[in-house]
């Protein structure tokens, strides 16, 4: 079976996705996300300019081959644009690998090792009200573990707060990003009396998670580790910028909240110290910005012999291809964490027709052969592509931080 065409498919339902469609000389297609937010073009570039070349006329059973191909052969390695790019080309293989052979992708990975995949959702509110309702909103809707991000007084906006009923997304179609303000001091002050107030109203029972978004130094997530303990956290996310895995050594040495990391992250290599040194409990890696299925199979695996579990990155501004390639892995590996649910929009599903489902709090990438979503381009070309940018962080003085 050989690869007759592929085409980069560059839409914007609600938000801009990367898509890559492959066809195989038999009929088979299949489809791969190499969507990276904010900096789309760059992708798809990637893959028209320098991808779609190589691909034809290669087998496409040749996963692992061609994964190799793709990531030693171009000299250059890692880095997001390159492995979304080599992402998409491995998602849409497996993907028309598991259509040959009439499968869902997860039976060609070892079969289920599990019923259904537990899930995350996000609640946020401006003030306490507004987050009370928010976790109730996101219970009624099935979900039974719950981000929690709130507001900090004296901060207009920050990072995972929607505006009230609205769903959070952060990319903007400005011209240029957004400037947020923050201070990690009232943040740091407000936090724990915030999932003090949300344990008093929810017992403790509520499985409760809580996002950082690489605002603090070692010391400083120490100190907040340490601060939520009572709260009894699922996990404490990305708490430190992480390029300094030596950091999170730190904050292990003073906190027993449990540490995810890893949505920025591209390759197994930015997690050896972290998982050899067992210095972290969760994997935040997306399928899409990690080289694909390969590539996770691989770093969950490394991971599962130190213990460390899984808790793939689904944001929206991952595509519901993206989102799907996941599913399968969560299901079919032994050490599955928990799995992030960002629900995408009406628009974003009539461009991107999925058999994935949530139920009760649990996702299924569902029954059908390969990883279960197609693109309808008919409906992929009402939405043009538009510029947007992430929002960018400054503290009070005007320093630029991480956001
Ligand atoms: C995130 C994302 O889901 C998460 O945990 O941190 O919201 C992240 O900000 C976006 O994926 C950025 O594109
Ligand atoms: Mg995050």
């Amino acid at each position: 079976m050989r690869i007759a065409g592929a085409d980069v498919i560059v839409t914007s339902p609600g938000r801009n996705f990367v898509t890559l469609e492959i066809t195989t000389d038999d009929g088979l297609v299949g489809y791969g996300d190499a969507t990276l937010n904010g900096r789309e073009l760059a992708a798809a570039s990637y893959l028209r300019d320098h991808v779609v070349p190589l691909l034809i006329g290669r087998d496409a059973h040749k996963i692992e081959d061609t994964w190799q191909y793709l990531y030693r052969g171009a000299y250059w390695r890692r880095g997001p644009v390159t492995m979304a790019a080599i992402a998409a080309v491995d998602v849409a293989l497996w993907d028309i690998k598991a259509k040959a052979a009439g499968m869902p992708l997860y039976q060609l990975l070892g079969g289920a090792s599990r019923t259904g995949i537990r899930a995350y959702g996000h609640a946020s509110g401006r003030d306490l009200p507004e987050l009370l309702d928010s976790v109730r909103a996101r219970q009624a809707e099935g979900f039974r573990s719950i981000r929690v991000q709130s507001g900090v007084p004296g901060l207009e906006t920050i990072y995972g707060i929607s505006a009230r009923g609205k769903d959070y997304e952060p990319a903007g179609r400005h011209p240029l990003p957004n400037e947020e303000t923050w201070d990690t001091r009232a943040y740091l002050r407000h936090l724990p009396t915030v999932f003090e107030a949300v344990r008093n109203e929810f017992g403790p029972e509520l499985p409760l998670l809580h996002d950082c978004h690489h605002r603090l130094t070692p010391i400083q997530a120490a100190k907040l580790g340490k601060a939520l303990e009572p709260y009894d956290l699922f996990w404490l996310e990305d708490c430190t910028p992480a390029e300094n895995q030596e950091a999170l050594r730190l904050v292990r040495e003073h906190t027993t909240t449990p540490l995810a990391i890893g949505e920025v992250f591209n390759t197994a290599f930015d997690y050896q110290t972290l998982i050899r040194e067992q210095l972290i409990d969760y994997v935040r890696s997306a399928v899409t910005h990690t080289g694909g299925v390969t590539a996770m199979r691989k770093l969950f695996d490394y991971a599962g012999l130190y213990q460390v579990k899984t808790g793939i990155h689904g944001p929206t501004d991952i595509s519901p291809v993206g989102m799907a390639a996941g599913l399968h892995l969560d299901l079919a590996i032994h050490n599955f964490g928990i799995q992030e649910f960002m629900p995408h929009s009406a628009e974003t599903y009539e461009v991107f027709r999925r058999s994935y489902t949530f139920e009760d709090g649990y996702l299924h990438p569902g029954e059908t052969p390969g990883i279960g979503v197609e693109l309808d381009k008919k409906a992929a070309e009402k939405f043009e592509y538009e510029p947007a940018y992430l929002p960018v962080n400054r503290l009070r003085d005007g320093t630029l931080h991480d956001w």
